[in-house]
């Protein structure tokens, strides 16, 4: 279905329940003129907040704060009113109601922020970080989404294109005046030297987005190991919940338990698995092959341990993967025997999850995601798995430059290339005149003089 733009759009911003008060936003060229059919005082046209007396027919209906938004002083961009009603689902129902009779339309999701895409409010970073403001589960995810919001990311992003629309130009320059051979840059190293920059910018770009996204969406943490060990005590004791069975029997968990566990700035999304061993039970088969899956999804895993219970089998497939070895039980050990396992896992941290004490598993785990530099890295953080797709083919498109450069091929062919890439950025940018902007480079920095 094609939306249509033209429209005046409306919503509750609000929760439509029982509730002091309710948003009702409008958004389009017609917002003041279809409010003003249920006004007797009708709205000044001006940015400004005024109180009017709501009617239905002859009725009133309300006494509301009205906000105003002109002149594209908006967040969409467009005329907006937004209506501060009193709360109450029949009220609010009513008033989005008669604004629909009068022309308005019930807004699609995400319409506003669409709307405000459109008229160049936002890009399109900002618009997903609208959407993970509200979904922030921890301090440090809510404080990059702001800064996000805020468009943190325009600089950087600008920054990309500038060198790329330079790079452009250059050879574009050197193509169209074959004969004037000192353009500035255009020579297969020196383009070759800015492709590998961009390059080692968009690899940043994604590797930082990669680490916030586990960030924002929560840690996978799997805690594997043999049967016994205490995997489920050390989950309930981390959640301060009694949330998964736990019982001396060997095979108690057969299926995955889930817990989640918020620190201020990251929070980890805990799988308690069935443990690990030999048996012929049918369904406790499953449950084992289902949390040996899980190790290639999981972003760090807590590699329990007993003594005599360490599964070698396991070890080597995690081992090259970002994990921790957890001794539990520890007070039930002599020091000889806990230093005869500390010789073969050097790493390893002590608990006790019966005691509760899991002090040195929680700072371990701490220092492994200290993720406090992501605020203040320059770089732009992507979060939608769509604009890191862009991303990707942008890499994509860098490396076929360099490789073509590399076996001979013309200029043309390359800033062919680098053109895609300009719309890509432009497109999360919220730009399309993506040629004039070259040319205007083009007369500007490198006039001939011709
Ligand atoms: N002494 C001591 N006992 C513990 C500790 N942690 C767990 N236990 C006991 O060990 C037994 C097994 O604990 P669980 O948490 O069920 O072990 P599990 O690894 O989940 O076992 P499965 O689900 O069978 O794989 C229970 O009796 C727990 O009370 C600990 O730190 N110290
Ligand atoms: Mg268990």
């Amino acid at each position: 279905m094609k939306i249509n733009l033209n429209d005046t759009i409306i919503a509750c911003a609000t929760k439509v329940s029982r509730q002091a008060i309710s948003i009702i936003r409008l958004s389009g060229e017609q917002s003041i003129d279809i409010v003003n059919k249920i006004l007797r005082n009708k709205l000044e046209i001006e940015n400004k907040m005024q109180v009017r007396k709501l009617y239905e027919n002859n009725d009133i209906i309300d006494e509301s704060l009205i906000l105003t938004f002109v002149n594209g002083k908006s967040f969409t961009g467009e005329n907006v009113v937004e209506i501060q009603c009193h709360g109450g689902i029949l009220l609010t129902n009513k008033i989005i109601s008669l604004l629909i009779s009068y022309g308005a339309r019930p807004a699609l999701p995400g319409e506003f922020s669409q709307r405000a895409y459109l008229n160049g409010k936002i890009n399109l970073i900002q618009a997903e970080s609208i959407n993970n403001l509200i979904d922030s589960k921890n301090e440090l995810a809510l404080k990059i989404n702001a800064l996000n919001l805020e468009g943190k990311n325009n600089k950087s992003l600008l920054k990309i294109k500038e060198s790329l629309i330079d790079l452009i130009s250059k050879i574009q320059t050197s193509i169209d005046y074959p004969d004037y051979d000192d353009v500035e840059g255009s020579t297969t190293e020196e383009i070759q030297l800015e492709l590998t920059k961009l390059k080692n910018q968009v690899t940043k770009i994604l590797e930082t987005s990669k680490r916030f996204n586990i960030l924002n969406n929560g840690i996978s943490t799997l805690i594997l190991g043999e049967t016994n060990v205490g995997k489920s005590s050390l989950l309930n004791s981390l959640i301060a919940e009694d949330k998964a069975i736990v019982t001396d029997i060997e095979g108690t968990t057969r299926d995955i338990v889930e817990g989640q566990l918020n620190f201020e700035n990251f929070s980890l999304n805990l799988i308690d698995t069935a443990g690990i061993r030999n048996t012929k039970d049918e369904v406790e088969k499953m449950g084992i092959e289902k949390s040996i899956s899980l190790i290639q999804t999981s972003n760090i895993i807590l590699f329990v341990i007993n003594k005599g219970k360490i599964n070698y089998e396991i070890y080597e497939k995690i081992k090259d993967k970002k994990h921790i070895v957890v001794l539990n039980k520890v007070e039930l050990l002599s020091e000889n025997e806990i230093r005869e396992i500390q010789d073969e896992f050097k790493d390893l941290v002590m608990v006790s999850a019966l005691k509760g004490d899991i002090r040195n598993l929680i700072s371990k785990i701490e220092e492994q995601f200290n993720n406090e530099d992501l605020l203040e890295s320059e770089v732009p953080v992507l979060s939608n798995a769509f604009h890191i797709e862009m991303f990707k083919t942008i890499l994509e498109l860098l490396e076929k430059c360099s490789d073509n450069i590399e076996q001979g091929f013309t200029t043309d062919l390359i800033n062919f290339d680098l053109y895609e890439i300009l719309k890509i950025l432009n497109n999360l940018l919220g730009i399309y005149d993506a040629d004039e902007e070259v040319i205007d480079t083009i007369f500007r920095k490198y006039c001939l003089g011709k």
